[in-house]
């Protein structure tokens, strides 16, 4: 079986990735969006990585989706709304036995992928690293972090997981991969949308810890109604811990607002909100959070979905 890291999306994640990935030596060719974002990197030579304020330039091979030749292995990098629609552009390229590896936050979009391409193995990530565009195709390592990889429906670690130590990604296989994006999730409900709601950078939250709370409680109760547990136990005391370690930071979703860009909202609040309807809970105050994000998105504009 081919040893190439194919990489769907050449973004921040992306892009991080497959720096790492070819400086290790290993095959990497990247897949853009259409024959005109090719022609635009093949003008520019390559990606360009900066760490630790230092910038280096890879040729990394890249080809659009409707090149030919079979696909073993596919890193997901596109935003959680926009995967499953590149994989299914690239069904009919993937091998039998293909593996593909999901870097998309929250939850719901790793359902769609697979529900695309069934006979493939979907290996779920949660990542802590965080990377930036400073430009097209020049990428800014801007975070250190963690990757935790796994697979709900198979616990054999993958032929190929030794690439990442050697590449320098700092990354560990779990059987518990489900909890570890639940947990991050929830996370995520709890501080970023009233970061876009109080207009503030995440230590601004510490204004509003009593609201932090509140949801906190109802977040739990949804993971346990769910089967996590374990994704509940502390959760606040780990989102005020969050909250003080980011505090000068804007979380993800004020950044993607303050940019006029689309955000990850479906998989993240609106999953945990039509997770609670499925399970027939109500959560109030996580509902009406929901409405509140959604309204303030439409002003502006912006997606909701
Ligand atoms: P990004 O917007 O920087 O990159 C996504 C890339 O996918 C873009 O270059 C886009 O053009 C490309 N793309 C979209 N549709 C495509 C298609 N059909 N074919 C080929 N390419 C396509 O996004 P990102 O910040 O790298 O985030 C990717 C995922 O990783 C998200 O779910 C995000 O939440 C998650 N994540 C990101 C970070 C981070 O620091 N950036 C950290 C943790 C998790
Ligand atoms: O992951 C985050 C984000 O901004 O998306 C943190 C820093 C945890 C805030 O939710």
């Amino acid at each position: 079986m081919s040893s190439t890291w194919h990489i769907l999306g050449a973004g921040s994640l992306g892009s991080l990735w497959a720096c790492r990935l070819a400086r290790a030596g290993k095959a990497v060719r990247l897949i853009l969006r259409d024959d005109r974002r090719l022609a635009a990197y093949q003008a520019a030579g390559g990606l360009t990585l900066v760490e630790h304020g230092q910038a280096s330039h890879y040729a990394i091979p890249a080809e659009s989706p409707g090149a030919h030749g079979p696909i073993h292995r596919l890193l997901v990098a596109c935003k959680a709304y926009d995967a499953a629609s590149a994989v299914a552009r690239l069904a009919p390229r993937l091998a039998e036995g293909a593996e593909l590896v999901l870097l998309q936050n929250g939850l719901g979009s790793q359902d769609e992928v697979a529900d695309q391409v069934p006979r493939t193995r979907c290996i779920f990530a949660s990542s802590t690293e965080g990377a930036f565009r400073e430009d097209d195709w020049r990428v800014r390592f801007a975070g250190q972090g963690f990757n935790w990889l796994g697979d709900p429906a198979n616990p054999t670690v993958p032929q190929w997981f030794d690439d990442l130590s050697e590449a320098g990604i700092p990354a560990e296989w779990t059987v518990d991969i489900l909890t570890r994006l639940w947990r991050k999730l929830a996370l995520n409900c709890a501080i970023n949308p009233l970061t876009v709601l109080h207009d503030c950078h995440n230590g601004g939250l510490l204004e509003h810890l009593g609201e932090v709370a509140t949801l906190c409680d109802e977040l739990a109760a949804l993971l346990r109604r769910c089967g996590q547990p374990q994704a509940a136990e502390m959760l606040d005391e780990e989102v005020q811990r969050v909250i003080l370690a980011t505090a000068a930071n804007y979380s993800s979703m004020y950044q993607d607002v303050r940019h006029g860009r689309r955000t990850e909202v479906h998989y993240l609040l609106g999953h945990a909100c039509r997770t609670a309807a499925r399970h027939g809970l109500g959560l109030p105050h996580l509902e009406r959070l929901h409405q509140r994000l959604v309204d303030s998105l439409q002003a502006r504009g912006l997606p909701s979905d």
